[in-house]
């Protein structure tokens, strides 16, 4: 229902009204006749002729965004199966940019041809037989300095392939990918401590490590859960996986992980489902008819995971690990007797964990259950202090639900995530009512705590959502974005495959009201989670710093081609190209070579003005760079067909732009 005005609204149509009617006072000496379509004049016969609704207006008043001004905010939001990450300009929703990550990007010339490029992606396929040109990216991680996002790198996981990337935000594009050598699929990532010193990535479907056979007769004593932590070297730009470890976990399959801060620092946490351990429906079986999504919640707990990081670390380093596929595993035998490892029940099926800003509390939503559970660290600490324990099967201690719990909050039908506040509520999707449930945190939080504030729908079928700074030690408040996995009809139509709707939210007055203010159809991926960072924290270049930079290695490259010593060079059949690109013209613009020739060709766009970004297309052999101003790049191929191939600049550079051309004669062998 829209058609209520309170007070506020009336108030902001009274003022739009106002100075409806200055503008026209203003302009009274201009002809009468279409200021509705052409100035502020008309705005009260424009919302009229639209027929916008209160709501509307001051919808479209918060969220745009006049041309050449800058959004507050910047979200980075998962690119889901499509295996990128998108950009997007808070609160006007524009998208600015999509970074190539596990898919080729032609636009980006990412995954083209270019040298660096293929040993990002061969790094992402070690031990595979198939190089992977995809990946399902879940959880963005922007780096964090005192549990705060500190605007430098982002980091996002492949659940599909067990696969984290790093991703420099200087000049927004990706710089490695880490293939995880002891899991299948991931889910648990990538999810940073408060000073990213370490990036988490937890398991998700069971399987034997390292990726050996076993019989699903044998899931228990042969199938596996794991958590991988990544030590990231800020100085390097990179996760190093020498000094990187995994623990060993029982086969439950493991879910989210967050990363506990402040009061809760040196701890993760990872909530699992499928401690039921089934393992589908087997044809030939006729007593087994469970398929998974019964066996799967058949019982009425799961465990949260709960993991002493900082001993485990130690415990790594100091050689309590075994080596799988040349990678240092901590066994769980080995995590029971350090006591690094404990499980705390969670209600069945439980989907996201979040740690409240402050560290104190760690909130599950169990997706079959209509409560969010909110567990004490504080409680946790003193149960592990206490002793005494129940254990699983596998001799993890189980700590008592009722001396870990603080509260449970009935919010909804399908309760999957949560974000936090400036005002000390919590934020909850509810996948089933397709609505996002305000509640309010209690201990230092509010005092009329762990209660139920007021919802919100949204269209439809809500996953993840993200608050401004939301999952930080301080969150920002003001803005919060759903994620839907359904569209259905709010948009005009576009075939079976409908996009996903990102939903804005305002959620800066506390009480049980929020607006929604805007819809984005997203129509490239399944999103997944995303994060929202202040945008005067990110300081990216607006060109590389230097002529012929690398930015895979992020330095000049003393070798990179120079204007004055472009050319073509050959020994024996091995010849070298050294281009420079300016506009509108390359040097060279002819190459002659041979059919056969094992081909290096290096290019630098000598460019130093922002935006003047090169394309450098080869026909015929899949090769396509863009270069922006300053960057160097080189690519290599063997000449295996003769003919005439025009290479040609693919951004529209300049007013010659077409004229940014060059041709590549390979002559025939015996021609
Ligand atoms: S998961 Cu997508 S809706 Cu991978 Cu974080 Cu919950
Ligand atoms: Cu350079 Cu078009």
């Amino acid at each position: 229902m829209r058609s209520r005005f309170t007070a506020r609204q009336r108030a902001v149509v009274a003022i739009i009204g106002i100075i409806a009617l200055l503008a026209a006072a203003c302009s009274s000496d201009s002809d009468d006749s279409d200021s509705s379509a052409n100035g502020s004049a008309g705005s009260d016969e424009i919302i009229e002729a639209r027929g916008f609704s209160a709501d509307d207006v001051t919808a479209a008043l918060k969220t745009y965004q006049p041309s050449g001004t800058h959004d507050d905010y910047m979200m980075f939001a998962s690119g889901g199966h499509g295996g990128q990450v998108l950009v997007i300009g808070m609160p006007s929703m524009r998208l600015l940019r999509v970074i190539g990550v596990f898919t080729p990007e032609p636009w980006q010339g990412w995954g083209y041809g270019e040298v660096g490029q293929k040993e990002i992606f061969a790094e992402g396929s070690e031990g595979l037989e198939e190089e992977l040109t995809w990946g399902d990216t879940h959880h963005p991680a922007l780096s964090e300095t005192g549990g705060d996002y500190d605007g430098e790198f982002l980091f996002i996981n492949d659940k599909a392939n067990a696969r984290i990337a790093t991703i420099d935000l200087r000049d927004f594009e990706t710089k490695q990918i880490v293939k995880n050598p002891i899991a299948v699929n991931d889910h648990g990532g990538s999810f940073v401590t408060p000073d990213s010193e370490w990036v988490i990535e937890g398991g998700q479907y069971g399987a034997p490590l390292g990726g050996e056979y076993a019989d699903l007769d044998s899931y228990e004593s042969d199938y596996r859960g794991m958590v991988t932590v990544w030590k990231f070297d800020r100085e390097a730009g990179r996760i190093d996986p020498d000094a990187s470890f995994a623990m060993e976990l029982p086969p439950y399959w493991q879910d989210l992980c967050d990363a506990g801060k402040l009061v809760s620092e040196g701890w993760i946490f990872c909530n699992s489902f499928n401690v039921e351990m089934a393992t589908g429906l087997d044809p030939d079986d006729p007593d087994n008819t469970e398929v998974f999504e019964a066996g799967a919640s058949a019982g009425e707990n799961d465990y949260m995971h709960v993991i002493n990081l900082e001993a485990a670390a130690e415990v790594a380093a100091n050689g309590g690990t075994t080596d799988i596929n040349g990678f240092p595993v901590i066994p769980l035998d080995t995590s029971i007797q350090e006591e690094l490892l404990y499980f705390l029940p969670e209600p069945k099926s439980p989907h996201g964990v979040d740690v409240t800003p402050g560290g104190e509390y760690m909130v599950v939503s169990g997706k079959l259950d209509p409560h969010v559970t909110i567990y004490s660290f504080e409680k946790v600490m003193a149960a592990i202090e206490a002793g005494g324990f129940d254990t699983d099967e596998f001799g993890v201690p189980v700590l008592a639900f009722d001396d870990v719990v603080e509260a449970q909050v009935e919010v909804g039908l399908g309760p999957l995530h949560t974000q936090f506040d400036d005002n000390g509520y919590a934020y909850t999707s509810l996948f089933l009512d397709s609505a996002v449930a305000r509640w309010s945190l209690g201990g230092p939080y509010r005092d009329d705590g762990w209660k139920l504030e007021g919802t919100i729908e949204v269209h439809y079928n809500i996953g993840h959502l993200a608050a401004a700074e939301g999952d930080t030690v301080s969150p920002d408040g003001g803005y919060l974005v759903a994620l839907n996995k359904w569209s259905s009809e709010r948009f005009a139509k576009v075939g079976p495959l409908l996009p996903q709707n990102f939903q804005l939210i305002d959620i800066s007055e506390e009480g049980p009201d929020m607006q929604l203010l805007y819809d984005m159809p997203i129509g490239i991926g399944e999103p997944h989670y995303a994060q929202i960072i202040k945008a005067d924290k990110l300081d990216p270049w607006e060109i590389y710093p230097e002529v012929g930079f690398d930015p895979g290695k992020m330095e000049v490259d003393p070798d990179a081609p120079k204007v004055g010593e472009e050319g073509v060079t050959r020994d024996g059949n091995n010849v070298t190209i050294d281009m420079t690109l300016v506009r509108s013209h390359f040097t060279p613009e002819r190459v002659e070579i041979k059919e056969g020739d094992h081909v290096t060709w290096n290019l630098t766009n000598i460019e130093q003005s922002l935006d003047a970004t090169h394309g450098f297309s080869l026909p015929g052999y899949n090769i396509n760079l863009s270069l922006e101003p300053g960057e160097t790049a080189t690519v290599e191929f063997d000449a295996v067909d003769s003919g005439v191939f025009s290479y040609y600049c693919s951004e529209f550079c300049s007013a010659l732009h077409l004229e940014m051309v060059g041709y590549m004669l390979v002559e025939p062998q015996d021609g």
